[in-house]
Order: C-alpha cells, then sequence, then structure tokens
C-alpha cells in the first residue's frame, strides 16, 4: 500500500475512534454506577480492553477505552515504571470494536487484529513485546 492509501485508513480509523469513544463512552454513562467500568483502575471489566505484560494475562494490566498513539508515553497501571511500549503478552477485548494493535508508533508498520469480543492468551513469537500503538475500529 502506498502512502496515500496509508493515510487513507489512518483519517478513516481516526474517524472511527470517535465513534467508539462516543459508543462505548454512552454505555458507561448511561449504565448504573455499579455497572460503570472505570478505565485505569487494574481491572478488566465490561466494555474495556486489556493488555497484559505477561502470557495467560498475568502480569501487569492496562485497563483501557482509548486509542494509544505511543505506548512509550503509557504505562501499566499502577506499575509507572513500566511502559506498554514492547511489553504486551496477552490481550482481552471485552468490547463490540476490533483492536489494532501496530509494531510502531503512530500507527506504523505490520498490524495484529483484535476482533470483538476475543481474547489472546499469548500473541505469540512474531508479535510478543512488539506493540507500539494502538487504534480501535467500531462497527457504525
Ligand atoms: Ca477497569
Amino acid at each position: 500500500m502506498n502512502e496515500r492509501g496509508r493515510n487513507r485508513i489512518r483519517r478513516l480509523f481516526a474517524a472511527i475512534t470517535v465513534t467508539l469513544v462516543s459508543v462505548v463512552g454512552g454505555a458507561i454513562a448511561g449504565g448504573t454506577p455499579a455497572n460503570a467500568a472505570v478505565r485505569g483502575n487494574g481491572i478488566c471489566e465490561a466494555l474495556e480492553y486489556c493488555l497484559y505484560q505477561h502470557a495467560g494475562f498475568k502480569g501487569a494490566v492496562y485497563d483501557g477505552l482509548v486509542i494509544i498513539p505511543n505506548m512509550a508515553n503509557v504505562s501499566y497501571m499502577p506499575l509507572p515504571n513500566i511502559r506498554l511500549n514492547d511489553s504486551i503478552t496477552s490481550i482481552r477485548n471485552d468490547t463490540p470494536c476490533t483492536f489494532l494493535l501496530y509494531i510502531h508508533a503512530n500507527y506504523e508498520g505490520n498490524s495484529f487484529h483484535m476482533p470483538p469480543y476475543t481474547e489472546t492468551p499469548n500473541v505469540g513469537a512474531a508479535w510478543n513485546d512488539k506493540f507500539s500503538s494502538l487504534l480501535i475500529a467500531c462497527p457504525l
């Protein structure tokens, strides 16, 4: 794919991401407080995606709702010294959206796709500890 094609895809995903934030945010805002997912509390709740440091959903966890253009700027919570960048081995996607994890920042390089409501206990040797950015694509 040429640069123009890649830019088109980036713009598309950026638009779709706005939809995700409003869909997931709306679902959370519309739920009762007892059901609301809390981003960044270290607990993987409904309508969140969760990134894990080790295989089998072990080690540090990052529970999120939004895109991450550069994982070098984001830490596992509550472990500020452990960055997400090049440090993800298992993933849960408990959302109606597809997640695309890229091997470089700003959605560059090869991407690993996580379909809606799926999980993988080990992304495999080719992808282990390689992800550096994350995009979200939701049905409109
Ligand atoms: Ca949470």
